[in-house]
């Protein structure tokens, strides 16, 4: 069982690796984004809901994310393994987390921390914005968002530094480097499973 958090702000390329860990390892990929964004295209009463906050780059609030991580979990309880892509983004998010994964005792074995600096993310994020239909992609959220990530979500470097699990990730390199150097941080801890 291997179980990995890729960890970063907006834009740092947290989507774009986990596919391709995906393949490599034969995961199963959890990504809070992607399945919010499909509420939203779908135009369900919670992609409603949860717009009002994607749309303005806040984060969705911990109850409606929770929810749909335990849902997604009961549904693949035969995993070999999860990457948690976007997720967890609060603390109270990684408690939850934890918990979930320690009552199954299956720990997290490795958060990816892929730090990219932050004129590089917002040059992204703009630039996806142009195809990506992308209702956060413009430069004023783009900018809330990195607040929102500094205020909210950068608190779980600590976090998770203090368990021992963070690997930094230099994520300012072309993709296939960046995802070099997260293979070699994932076959160190595969070692020492
Ligand atoms: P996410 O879907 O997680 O989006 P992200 O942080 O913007 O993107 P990511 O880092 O995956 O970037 P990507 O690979 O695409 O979240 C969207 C929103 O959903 C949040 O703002 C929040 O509102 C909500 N949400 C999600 N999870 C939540 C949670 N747990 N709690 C509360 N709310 C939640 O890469 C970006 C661009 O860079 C792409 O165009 C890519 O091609 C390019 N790129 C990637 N790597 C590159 C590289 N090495 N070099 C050059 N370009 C690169």
């Amino acid at each position: 069982m291997l179980n990995i958090v890729i960890f970063g702000p907006p834009g740092s390329g947290k989507g774009t690796q986990s596919a391709r860990i995906v393949k490599k390892y034969d995961l199963t990929h959890l990504s809070t984004g992607d399945m919010l964004r499909e509420e939203m295209e779908k135009n369900t009463p919670l992609g409603k809901q949860v717009s009002e906050y994607i749309d303005k780059g806040l984060l969705v609030p911990d109850d409606i994310v929770l929810k749909m991580l335990y849902d997604y979990a009961a549904g693949h309880m035969d995993s070999p393994g999860f990457i948690f892509d976007g997720f967890p983004r609060t603390i109270v998010q990684a408690e939850a987390l934890d918990n979930l994964l320690d009552k199954r005792g299956i720990p997290i074995n490795v958060v990816l921390s892929v730090e990219v600096e932050e004129k590089e993310l917002l040059k992204r994020i703009v630039g996806r914005g142009e195809d990506s239909g992308r209702t956060d992609d413009s430069m004023e959220i783009a900018n809330q968002r990195l607040d929102v990530y500094k205020k909210q979500t950068m608190p779980l470097i600590d976090y998770y530094k203090e368990q021992g699990k963070i690997a930094p990730i230099n994520g300012m390199q072309p993709v296939d480097e960046v995802f070099g150097d997260i293979c070699q941080a994932i076959e160190a801890v595969k070692a020492v499973q």
